[in-house]
């Protein structure tokens, strides 16, 4: 009988619900509470938003049945996938438990995030190898998929469509965007940084605007330094530089979520309106075609269990 090869969809989960909020905060603070403060301050950034709806989860559950569904095109019966959450149920853990449950013995891990730092994918990567390796699952793992054609394909066409949605609001500065990370990822010689600029020199390449910078975003209240300019700043100096219009590509997300829909669609939004320029961003790749087969062609290319 052909054995079954398990795929480990991993993403960064977000609450169930509004009562969920503190227990996940505290999981991204690794087991840190959140002052009263901190906790309110993030309720209120989600009752923006969404008012109780948490976006993400559904985007990764049909994320999730995209990739599915473009495996089972490419290679019928021969993948099964399973989901890990970096912060919510079910855990990156509860999702190699379950493979382990099904009878899995070889799998796939691939983050639904483009871009390999370890700090980012890293730290799923390691969380799920520990537990193969206790429950004797062989597993294989997509570092990072930043360049694949497809995925290139898919956020060119977005930011060519966004370039004509803003083109009234000329001359206009693309920005492309990440989530920050502390500033001592450099001296661990992490490729972030340089596969973020390649996307985005790759993405610009393609729709053949030369007109672009590379900015961060959603950095982290700590005490420690964290990459920049952000975001904020960088509206500032395209203001002066005299820009009317701002396309955002945030090419280091996947998803609408939090971090799309407040940190650009409400904040910085509101902070180029104040400085008298029009910001936009582009429609995110959610379920993209060209993006599950990205995903799907990547973990086939992981398969090293074929024949
Ligand atoms: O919609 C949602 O509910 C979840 C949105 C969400 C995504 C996301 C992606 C990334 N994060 C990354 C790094 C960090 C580091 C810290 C950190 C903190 C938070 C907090 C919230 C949050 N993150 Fe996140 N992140 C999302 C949400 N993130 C909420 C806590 C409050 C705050 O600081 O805003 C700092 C942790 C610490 O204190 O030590 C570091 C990276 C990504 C993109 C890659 C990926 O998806 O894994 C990197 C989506």
């Amino acid at each position: 009988p052909k054995r079954t090869i398990g795929v480990l969809v991993m993403s960064y989960g977000t609450p169930e619900s509004m009562d969920g909020i503190e227990e996940y905060y505290t999981h991204i603070r690794r087991g840190h509470a959140p002052t009263p403060e901190q906790l309110a301050e993030l309720t209120e950034r989600y009752d923006a938003v969404v008012g109780g709806v948490f976006p993400l989860r559904e985007n990764t559950n049909r994320q999730v049945a995209g990739l599915q569904a473009a495996l089972d095109r490419t290679v019928p019966g021969r993948y099964a996938c399973y989901q890990g959450l970096k912060h919510a149920r079910p855990y990156i853990e509860d999702g190699v438990e379950a493979m382990a449950a099904d009878g899995i013995t070889e799998a796939v891990g691939i983050v639904l995030a483009p871009h390999y730092s370890v700090m980012s994918v890293g730290s799923y990567v390691k969380r799920a190898r520990e537990k193969a390796e206790a429950l004797g699952i062989a597993m294989r793992f997509v570092e990072s998929y930043h360049l694949h054609p497809k995925l290139i394909a898919a956020l060119t066409e977005r930011v060519g469509s966004g370039l004509e949605a803003v083109s009234y609001a000329r001359p206009v500065k693309l920005l492309f965007s990440a989530h920050s990370l502390p500033e001592r990822i450099r001296e661990m010689n992490d490729p972030y940084e340089e596969q973020l600029l390649a996307t985005s020199a790759a993405v610009a390449a393609g729709v053949g605007f030369v007109d672009w910078q590379f900015t961060w975003q959603s950095a982290g209240r700590t005490r420690e330094p964290w990459l920049g300019p952000d975001i904020l700043d960088t509206l500032q100096e395209v203001k002066e530089k005299g820009y009317r219009g701002v396309l955002v590509a945030p090419v280091g997300f996947v998803s609408d979520h939090l971090e799309v829909l407040y940190d650009l669609d409400i904040e910085a939004k509101a902070a180029a309106k104040e400085l008298g320029m029009v910001l936009e961003r582009i429609e995110m790749l959610n379920t993209d075609i060209l993006y599950m087969e990205t995903l799907a062609e990547s973990v086939v290319s992981q398969d090293e269990w074929q024949n």
